[in-house]
């Protein structure tokens, strides 16, 4: 027993040696940094590269970039991975001119350096950035003029931290507000009336559209790094929660934040850290990606990433909190849901796996290969000639779009199955469709082959073949990127994302361009209120 004790002990010891001695041997071979290009790579490593590799660099969508794993590798190859990027995905950070020679040279030194990790953020700190610019009792009782609310468009103007809010009859720019740094969503309130972003710094603002024009009333920073925010949806039996609560979900510090509806004061913290679900392995940073708002219960639908685990999280009694945790798979990301609102679908896109939860069970319903590296954005959902109800996803990693059942009930015999599959001009991001639509429209904004990142492909739900049924260039300079339809489902709002960046707004019907919104920076996602507090994609 005793030898058993000192074996252990030994071996632990061994061990220790071996780990310090690691550690003690990379700070030996890390090359050489100042203190201000240190904090230069902090900097480029938050805005490009936290996003996929993690800000602990253990790898989520991008491998893991350890400092005992980059040391093995040469400068010279580094820097050509980070100026050229990959085939698996990687983008080419110097060859599209996001990040000089110089940088991508201060990049691969900074990478064999150890992970900077960077301070908790709790509740005191938050709290010091809250503001209620407009208090609830001071905001108009109805709107303060006479557009329609339900068919107005936040519109993300991502390199200048702001939000454009624009009519969707007139096509006009009604207000550009400031919001935190690369918002990464709007959501639309429950009641219609606000729609609140966060952005890529943890910052959330509240913009209230009753107002004469759209304003920002609350905003506080609740994170380092964020990307998913939505709102209490639930009236029933166990109260009415409409826009009571709103609830963010970090990347750093792996946290969901809960915060007060109408003036965003934070209320509650949760941490994320916790184990993955598979290995049972502990897990430093479980970032947590999409959330939305339980149509079945008084729940948030939750998906961490690196656990692989989805949480539906109680809000009727924050005091006594209950979450149920389902096991799904790693690296979850973006998703939403079938047209029914029973399934949420959601990608694990670096196990080319789609899962889908049944929110009214409770329970993990299916997991399902559909390509590589799946990303729905939040999903096309339609009725298919052959197949009935359907819903689909586009890829990350190759210009493929399949389509899988998702009518359980009407079609147990393909629900979760792929029933058809069909190309696209190149990996992509978004694919959107309504049901007033005969068409499905998807970008391809990570192709590589030159002018393929500026096309739009489209299909058509009647005749869906194996390829799209037309694609076209629709810009000569930035990326095409995510679409979003007007109210009526008769429009299409496309992006084109560069400094001079567009929108481009098609009739449906005919395909042609009817309007560009010109003297937009950098838009990329964009939300039309009607369809996504319905929900309608
Ligand atoms: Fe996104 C959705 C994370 C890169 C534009 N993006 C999401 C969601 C997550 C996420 C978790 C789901 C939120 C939800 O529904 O609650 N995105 C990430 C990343 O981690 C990643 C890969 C790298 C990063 O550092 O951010 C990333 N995303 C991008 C982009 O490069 C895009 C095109 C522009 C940008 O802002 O950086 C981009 N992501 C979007 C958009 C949505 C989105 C427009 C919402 C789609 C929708 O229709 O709702």
């Amino acid at each position: 027993m005793r030898n058993n004790t000192i074996w252990k002990w030994t071996a632990v010891a061994a061990g220790a040696m071996l780990f310090f001695g690691t550690q003690a041997w990379a700070a030996k071979q890390a090359p050489k940094l100042s203190e201000k290009e240190f904090k230069r790579g902090i900097q480029i490593y938050f805005d490009r590269c936290a996003g996929c590799h993690g800000t602990l660099r253990k790898g989520a969508t991008g491998p893991k970039i350890t400092q005992n794993k980059m040391l093995k590798k040469s400068l010279e190859k580094l820097e050509e991975v980070i100026y050229h990027g990959t085939k698996a995905g990687m983008p080419g950070w110097g060859r599209t001119g996001e990040m000089t020679q110089k940088d991508t040279e201060l990049m691969a030194k900074f990478i064999q350096h150890k992970a900077p990790i960077p301070p908790e953020y709790g509740l005191r700190a938050m709290l010091k950035t809250h503001k209620v610019i407009v208090q609830p009792n001071d905001r108009p009782a109805s709107p303060q003029h006479k557009r329609d609310i339900d068919n107005m468009f936040g519109v993300i103007l991502r390199d200048v931290g702001q939000g454009a809010v624009i009519d969707g009859d007139t096509h006009e720019v009604i207000e550009k507000v400031k919001t935190g740094f690369a918002v990464h969503i709007f959501r639309a309130s429950a009641s219609s009336r606000y729609f609140y972003t966060v952005g890529r710094d943890g910052k959330i603002t509240m913009i209230d559209l009753f107002e004469k024009k759209p304003k920002v009333v609350a905003e506080v920073k609740v994170c380092a790094d964020a990307r998913s925010i939505d709102v209490s949806k639930y009236n029933g039996p166990k109260g009415n929660f409409t826009d009571k609560y709103a609830i963010v979900g970090c990347y750093w510090p792996p946290q969901l934040v809960i915060v007060d509806g109408m003036t965003l004061k934070p209320i509650k913290i949760i941490s994320t850290r916790s184990h993955t679900y598979d290995t049972n392995e502990y897990h430093p940073e479980p970032r947590v990606a999409a959330i939305v708002a339980s149509h079945a219960d008084s729940e948030w639908v939750v998906a961490i990433k690196e656990t692989g685990l989805i949480w539906l999280v109680d809000y009727s009694d924050l005091k006594n909190l209950k979450i149920t945790e389902i096991e799904a798979e790693r690296f979850l990301h973006d998703g939403g849901w079938d047209v029914s609102k029973r399934y949420f679908i959601v990608a694990a896109n670096m196990r080319d796996t789609i899962v889908v939860v049944d929110t009214k069970l409770k329970k993990l319903a299916a997991k399902f290969e559909t390509g590589v590296k799946p990303h729905p954005g939040r999903g096309a959902n339609w009725i298919d000639p052959e197949y009935g109800k359907v819903s689909a996803t586009t890829h990350l990693g190759e210009g493929k779009i399949t389509v899988f059942g998702s009518d359980p009930e009407g079609r147990p015999d393909i629900a979760w199955k792929v029933v058809r599959e069909g190309k696209t001009a190149g990996p992509g991001l978004f694919l959107k469709t309504h049901p007033n639509s005969e068409n499905i429209w998807m970008d391809s904004t990570l192709a590589k082959e030159e002018g393929a990142n500026k096309k739009i492909c489209v299909y058509k739900k009647a005749n869906f073949g194996k390829e799209p049924y037309k694609c076209w260039k629709a810009t000569d300079h930035g990326k095409i990127v995510h679409f979003e339809y007007n109210k009526a489902g008769t429009e299409v709002w496309a992006s084109v994302w560069d400094n001079n960046g567009e929108l481009i707004i098609y009739d449906d019907k005919t395909l042609k361009e009817i309007k560009r919104i010109k003297g937009l920076h950098t838009p990329t996602g964009k939300w039309n209120v009607y369809n996504t507090v319905n929900d309608i994609f």
